[in-house]
């Protein structure tokens, strides 16, 4: 018999963090409502939600890594929106933090999830914060229930 496991999208039990950054807050904001309704839709009271708010997506990871370390969050969620302008600043800021989460989640036993828009246009921005392409806060909350109930399945093996 093979033995499989599949993570459950559900709350459960234990805590949830939730990074989120100021740079284009009236993208991330719409990412943090979907991030909050989908954890509370899958059973997750409000006690089981922190938010932490950081001044951009260069700082998502240092937060993230603190509450990643603590120990006390079964996923941290980081959410944030880059979107492209005049200069190469946008290549070096998704750099950053795309770098910055994938280190956490192979030195951390929490699960740290990508829920940072890079988009080459507002426009983009706008469709997956709650519009047309749906909204990456709610997915990044969907991969955060999924991952911790995966990371508890294979702790019990
Ligand atoms: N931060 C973002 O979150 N999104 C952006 O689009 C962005 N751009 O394009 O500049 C951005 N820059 C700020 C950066 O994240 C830091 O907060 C800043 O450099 C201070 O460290």
């Amino acid at each position: 018999m093979v033995r499989e496991i599949k993570g459950q999208i559900t709350a459960g039990k234990g805590g949830y963090a939730i990074v989120v950054s100021r740079f284009n807050e009236f993208i991330t904001s719409k990412l943090l409502a979907g991030a909050i309704d989908c954890l509370q839709r899958h059973g997750a009271a409000d006690e089981q939600i922190s938010v932490v708010w950081v001044p951009g997506a260069c700082e998502i990871t240092q937060a993230c890594k603190k509450l990643a370390d603590s120990g006390k969050y079964i996923a941290v969620l980081c959410l944030g929106a880059v979107i492209r302008g005049q200069t190469a600043h946008y290549d070096y800021v998704c750099q950053q933090v795309v770098r910055g989460i994938g280190q956490i989640n192979y030195d951390s036993a929490t699960p740290a999830v990508f829920g940072v828009l890079t988009c080459e246009t507002l426009e983009q921005a706008v469709e997956r914060a709650g519009t047309k392409m749906g909204n990456a806060g709610a997915d990044a909350a969907l991969t955060a229930m999924e991952m911790a109930n995966v990371i508890q399945q294979i702790s019990g093996l």
